[in-house]
């Protein structure tokens, strides 16, 4: 039986992962952080499996993390999710994200190597690693793969990018077995309510909720700067920041199979995961409103209000990967497309 300890056991992947490596067969080890309310809901359904353990650790405690291996000196896979992973909130906690994201990484590494763990193991890179880089294909469509130059620009993707060299140089200095998974954007049911996905989703979902509740939904509807009037009640209009930007969007339970297939592999390498599918962040949202069956009820553009404090100080534009690597050497391909994810969402919401 195989053991794998999992640093971000209860965020949307490490969650995801813990169950792929419990119907493998592994014994899961997920470490959580001391919180002062319960912050295991999306892993409360593994809390009775005999194989899974919850320990408790933070990245940014370097004895912690020491001690967690030396515990555990059998391990045989890695897995550092553990994140500060919201883009936006590294502009206003940047030395928060720094130590999270980026010397957290630094402590895991140096911890396999101080206590001469053969463990293999991933790091949880990013696609905003990229920035506003991007390479063209022979028709002239922009793409980013694993040669596309780092451009970074937020705290978070410098941090990420920081840990990911870090992680290069322990495979080459120490003989780490360490591989990277540059994962662009990936979404699903567990997603944080503070990601532009579910925060579409959820209001959406409220809204229906809220028309059928008083069969709202045959009545004239009006607006104001910030509300949907209906009659005479009132619902807010949905705040959002920049929604031209382009993301590439998959399942989040397909990418965790991708990081598994990384550390399966007899040679460390780094891959880029993705769909190889762009789109804008109002494409999202119409596609989001016609699955609801809002889109006859209201049109999306006006349901919507653009406020400028969620408008980041610098913004990655543009995000399509390219995992020709990943499909030849890992044999791996997502499994669900845009409107598979929207309506993935949007049930579990419903
Ligand atoms: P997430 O839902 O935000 O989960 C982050 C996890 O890190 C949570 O379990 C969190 O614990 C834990 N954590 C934060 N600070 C910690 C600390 N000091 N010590 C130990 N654990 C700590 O993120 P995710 O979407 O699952 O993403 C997983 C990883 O992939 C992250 O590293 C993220 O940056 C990266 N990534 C994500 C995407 C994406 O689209 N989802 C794409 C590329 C890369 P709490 O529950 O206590 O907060
Ligand atoms: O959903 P987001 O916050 O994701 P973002 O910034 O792309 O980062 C996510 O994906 C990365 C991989 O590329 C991960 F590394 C990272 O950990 C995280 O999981 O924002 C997506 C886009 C951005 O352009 C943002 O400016 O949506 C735009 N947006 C517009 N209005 C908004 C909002 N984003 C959020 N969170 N909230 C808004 O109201």
């Amino acid at each position: 039986m195989k053991k794998a300890i999992i640093f971000g056991i209860t965020g949307q992947d490490g969650s995801h992962l813990a169950d792929l490596l419990l119907e493998k067969d592994y014994n899961v080890i997920g470490v959580t952080r001391r919180c002062s309310v319960d912050n295991t809901q999306r892993i409360k359904h593994l809390s009775d499996h005999n194989s899974f353990k919850l320990i408790e650790g933070d990245i940014t405690d370097v004895s912690s993390v020491v001690n967690i291996l030396k515990n555990n000196e059998d391990v045989d896979e890695v897995y550092n999710l553990a994140a500060q992973s919201h883009v936006a909130t590294s502009f206003s906690q940047p030395a928060l994200t720094w130590d999270i994201t980026g010397k957290g990484c630094l402590n895991i590494l140096q911890s396999i190597v101080d206590t001469g763990n053969n463990c293999k193991f991933y790091q949880a890179s990013s696609s905003e690693m990229f920035g506003s880089s991007y390479d063209l294909d022979p028709d002239g469509n922009k793409y980013q793969d694993e040669n596309t130059k780092f451009m970074p620009n937020s705290p978070y993707a410098i941090s990420k990018c920081a840990a990911h060299y870090l992680v290069r140089l322990y495979r080459d200095a120490y003989n780490v077995h360490g591989s990277c998974g540059i994962l662009f954007n990936h979404e699903g049911p567990r997603r944080g309510d503070n990601f532009v996905t579910q925060k579409i989703v959820k209001w959406t979902a409220n809204f229906v909720k809220w028309l059928h509740s008083k069969d709202r939904s045959s009545t004239n509807v009006h607006f104001n700067s910030n509300n949907i009037i209906v009659g005479e009640d009132i619902f807010p209009k949905l705040k959002l920041g920049n929604i031209n930007t382009y993301r590439d969007w998959g399942y989040a339970g397909d990418y965790v199979e991708a990081m598994w297939l990384m550390l399966q592999q007899e040679n460390p390498d780094d891959y880029v995961i993705c769909t190889g599918n762009s789109h804008t962040i109002w494409e999202f949202l119409e596609l989001c409103f016609k699955y609801a069956g809002v889109n006859s009820i209201i049109n999306w553009k006006d349901a919507i209000h653009i406020d400028p404090e969620l408008v980041r100080p610098s913004e990655v534009p543009f995000l399509r990967g390219n995992c020709s690597k990943a499909k030849n050497v890992l044999n791996w391909t997502p499994k669900n497309d845009l409107e598979g994810l929207v309506k993935l969402m949007l049930d579990a919401k419903l």
